[in-house]
């Protein structure tokens, strides 16, 4: 038999689908003028390195090539064909993100201008288009070229300490200020299309968005509105078609559809590990006068009501968030930008974030200011997954212009994102920036940038006028979120302001404290505190060469972005597991330190409810591949500290609360909603791996709380060393086990026999394998990985007791027998 195959190659310069023309683009090189492609997004800097024009510059110290890119402007252009219908329909081009000081050409004439990358421009270019090919242009003005001769309006210089760049423009600008440098970011700054711009070609009318929104809910009901955002006004009314509500007849307001429904006996949204994050399914067909139909679509939308509880009490001011009336402990992380590039961050890793979030009992995720808003793709898995979202504007440690101007285009960004973002049932809170009003209180900015007491009172003012009316205001017209004006509401440093509101304990980091000082220092609601590591060998190799592998190498100095630098994770680290000459044991050292720092802190917050709402910790995830505060790198490896919160964040854990190093207790915590009953069982062992004793209890358990687990019978044991593992079945009937090592020196090595380590079997075509371990004495934080590839395994830094096991584990990428390594202590 003869098989005839056949290749076609198509190559699109426009795609037509229902009306709409993607746009595609090519790019020209301010100096050389040479045309090179873009594609329908990213930006120059991504095409110049698919241009082989310029190198990655997450490899070596090439950063530093990408710097001339923003002393230019650039011309972008692209064509596409109107046929002689189309050109008698409405035209308008519709840029979904465009970064940032964009001017817009049809056809050689003017359309219009961008200054905010966190809005959507729409352009009606009726009167510009011709028949046949019409051709379009973007100049793309850098964020200094375009600020320099404008900033001085706002009358004052503004503090940004973060933008590491000759002039700082970071604040005058609405594009993400991470961008600009900070301290765990390189400083690129994109120019051009997050997602890709078009042509949209309709007869009638469009609609441009839909919104939900819950009015009112009681026991017996809720009140929802629901609206579709035209592109048109129009006189004649309007069929919208609704699954769950039925049909009915609409005229627009201001370009809007609006209707309000009432569901009876509403079945609510909770969050995870509260009940069902339970989502209405509804489809929406939306129809003319003359019946043609102009939307269709799946909707989902979710039923709660959230309250943000600030009342003086016992200790000071609360910050307790209440989901459907009942008072949430909040546990998660904070979530910055995937990537420097903001195009090719891929809906599939931001699903993978919130499935990661998910699987290790986050109950909410923090988007911090300095970056973007986030998707669609990522709300919606958060809708879905019950994840809770606390959304920052996107303002972030720099004080910020308040002139009209300014408030006018910050006006426009927030009428778009609020209604968009409150429409997803898991966003639960919004706060106006981060750190701005901490920083201008505690920071020094005053004298460092020379300001004035008229500079001040200026500055002042423009804070009241954005945070305190604008934003609220805008929020209020359309939701009932709460809102906060800043994180944090109290500064670190001062014991007195650990017990007001939301708190970013940096006393570590950014301090002298010792490192147990995360279980002493608590805020009402930690949103931010944290430790550095490094990213392990897979990832360090993706960018540097084993002669990079020190400290105070230039490329691993230039690498660290924050002030403090490598010798603070040293100094840690050296502390609790001794110094060592082999960077690779240090990386591990690194990630164990960081994992127990953020340990010491999340167990200290869980156990101190209600005085402690809230455990956020610094930070989930990474926008390249660097030593930072992240838990999973930028290539989705999980470090040391992933693991840890997984089992620290369990719904029903027991955990290590530590007070001083060596002297830990051992607690049962709770979040289950309706209280707990729990068996549990402990073996006392020796480090050879004799039972030593065995205790057994049955702890009743209330809703959300801790205990402290046999405090009496350990007391004998503490004298010593000795290993504790904990038995006990969770909320769903599962039996689960922790191991906790007690030493009265910690960070001693443990002396004995070499364990034997084998890799049974790896299989390239499942992605799966087996490990086997056989270990005479005790072995303490059991890491096993891959140089090249990446191991997913559901536990790793873990202990083992003398004994043999078998291990299995997944991998992707290139992991291979040889390449695979192992540390433990
Ligand atoms: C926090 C964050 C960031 C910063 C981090 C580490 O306050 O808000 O500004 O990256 O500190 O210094």
């Amino acid at each position: 038999m003869v098989r005839i195959g056949f290749f076609v190659v198509l190559i699109f310069l426009v795609t037509n689908v229902m009306g709409q023309i993607n746009l595609s683009w090519k790019v020209q090189h301010p100096v050389s003028k040479a045309w090179f492609p873009f594609g329908e997004k990213g930006s120059v800097q991504e095409a110049l390195i698919a241009a082989n024009q310029l190198p990655d510059p997450f490899v070596g110290m090439n950063e530093n090539k990408f710097a001339w890119i923003e002393n230019y402007q650039w011309t972008l252009e692209s064509e596409f064909i109107l046929t002689e219908s189309e050109i008698n329909q409405f035209v308008e081009l519709d840029f979904p993100s465009v970064d940032t000081y964009a001017s817009v050409f049809l056809n050689g004439k003017f359309v219009g201008e961008t200054n905010n990358a966190f809005v959507r421009y729409r352009f009606d270019v009726k009167d510009k288009i011709v028949l046949g090919k019409n051709k379009l242009k973007v100049v793309f003005t850098p964020p200094i070229m375009y600020q320099k001769p404008r900033m001085a309006k706002v009358g004052v210089t503004l503090p940004a300490p973060n933008d590491v760049g000759t002039t700082k423009v970071a604040p005058h600008c609405r594009k993400p200020q991470y961008q600009f440098g900070w301290d765990w970011s390189l400083r690129i700054l994109t120019m051009g299309f997050w997602e890709s711009a078009k042509v949209d070609v309709f007869s009638d009318n469009k609609v441009l968005a839909n919104y939900s929104n819950t009015l009112e809910l009681t026991n017996e009901q809720a009140i929802s509105e629901f609206t579709l955002v035209l592109a048109k006004e129009s006189e004649g009314s309007f069929t919208w078609k609704s699954k769950l509500f039925g049909e009915q007849a609409l005229k627009s307001v201001n370009k809007q559809l609006k209707r309000t429904e009432t569901l009876l006996n509403p079945k609510l949204w909770w969050p995870r590990g509260q009940g069902e994050a339970h989502l209405y399914e509804d489809h929406w067909v939306l129809q003319n006068e003359n019946g043609d139909v102009i939307f269709e679509k799946d909707v989902r939308f979710g039923v709660k009501k959230v309250e943000l509880v600030q009342e003086k009490d016992q200790w000071g001011i609360s910050f307790q968030l209440k989901v459907n009336n009942r008072p949430i402990f909040c546990k998660g992380a904070d979530y910055i930008p995937d990537d420097i590039f903001p195009a090719r961050i891929t809906d599939e890793k931001l699903k993978n974030s919130v499935k990661t979030m998910l699987d290790c009992n986050f109950n909410m995720v923090r988007i911090w200011g300095g970056g973007f808003y986030p998707r669609e793709s990522f709300l919606e898995a958060c809708d879905e997954g019950g994840l809770m979202v606390w959304e920052d504007f996107m303002f972030a440690c720099a004080m910020y212009p308040g002139t009209d101007e300014f408030l006018a285009n910050v006006r426009t960004e927030l009428e778009q994102q609020i209604p968009r973002l409150a429409s997803h049932a898991s966003l639960t809170l919004f706060n106006g920036n981060n750190e701005v009003d901490v920083a201008w209180k505690n920071w020094g900015f005053q004298k460092d940038y020379n300001l004035s007491k008229k500079d001040e009172v200026l500055i002042n003012s423009y804070y009241q006028k954005l945070f305190k009316e604008l934003i609220p205001q805008t929020i209020r017209a359309f939701t009932k979120i709460p809102y906060e004006h800043t994180s944090p509401l109290s500064n670190w440093g001062n014991d007195a302001f650990y017990n007001d509101g939301t708190q970013h304990y940096w006393g570590v980091w950014h301090g002298t404290d010792p490192i147990e000082d995360f279980g002493r220092k608590s805020g009402r609601f930690n949103a931010e505190y944290g430790f550095q590591s490094f990213p392990e060998l897979a990832t360090l190799s993706s960018f540097s060469k084993p002669a990079d592998w020190k400290l105070d190498s230039p490329l691993m100095k230039m690498r660290q972005k924050s002030y403090v630098g490598n010798n603070m994770i040293a100094k840690h680290s050296n502390l609790l597991y001794g110094k060592t000459a082999d960077f690779q044991r240090f990386v591990y050292f690194s990630q164990l330190t960081q994992a127990k720092a953020v340990g010491i802190a999340v167990v200290a917050h869980r156990t101190t409810f209600p005085r402690c709402a809230g455990t956020l910790y610094w930070q989930f995830n990474d926008c390249w591949p660097a030593p930072t505060w992240s838990s999973v790198d930028y290539y989705g490896r999980w470090k040391a500290l992933q693991y840890e919160v997984k089992n620290d964040f369990k719904d029903v854990t027991i955990a290590a609360r530590i007070d001083t190093l060596g002297k830990e207790k051992y607690v049962l915590i709770s979040d289950i909603p309706t209280g707990f009953l729990c068996e549990i069982e402990a073996r006392i062992y020796d480090f050879q791996g004799k039972v030593l004793d065995t205790l057994m209890c049955k702890q009743a358990i209330a809703y959300p709380h801790s205990v402290e687990l046999f405090p009496q019978e350990l007391k004998a044991y503490k004298k010593s060393d000795f290993a504790i593992q904990f038995n006990w079945k969770d909320e769903t009937g599962k039996s689960c086990e922790r191991l906790f090592i007690h030493e009265q020196f910690p960070g001693k090595p443990t002396s004995g026999v070499e364990p034997r380590v084998v890799i049974e079997s790896l299989d390239i075509l499942t992605g799966k394998g087996v490990l086997r371990i056989e270990n005479e004495t005790i072995l303490q934080d059991f890491w096993f990985a891959s140089k090249e590839g990446k191991v997913l395994m559901e536990q790793n830094f873990v202990h083992f007791l003398p004994g043999k096991y078998r291990i299995e584990f997944e991998f992707e990428g290139n992991v291979t027998k040889e390449n695979c390594y192992w540390f433990y202590h």
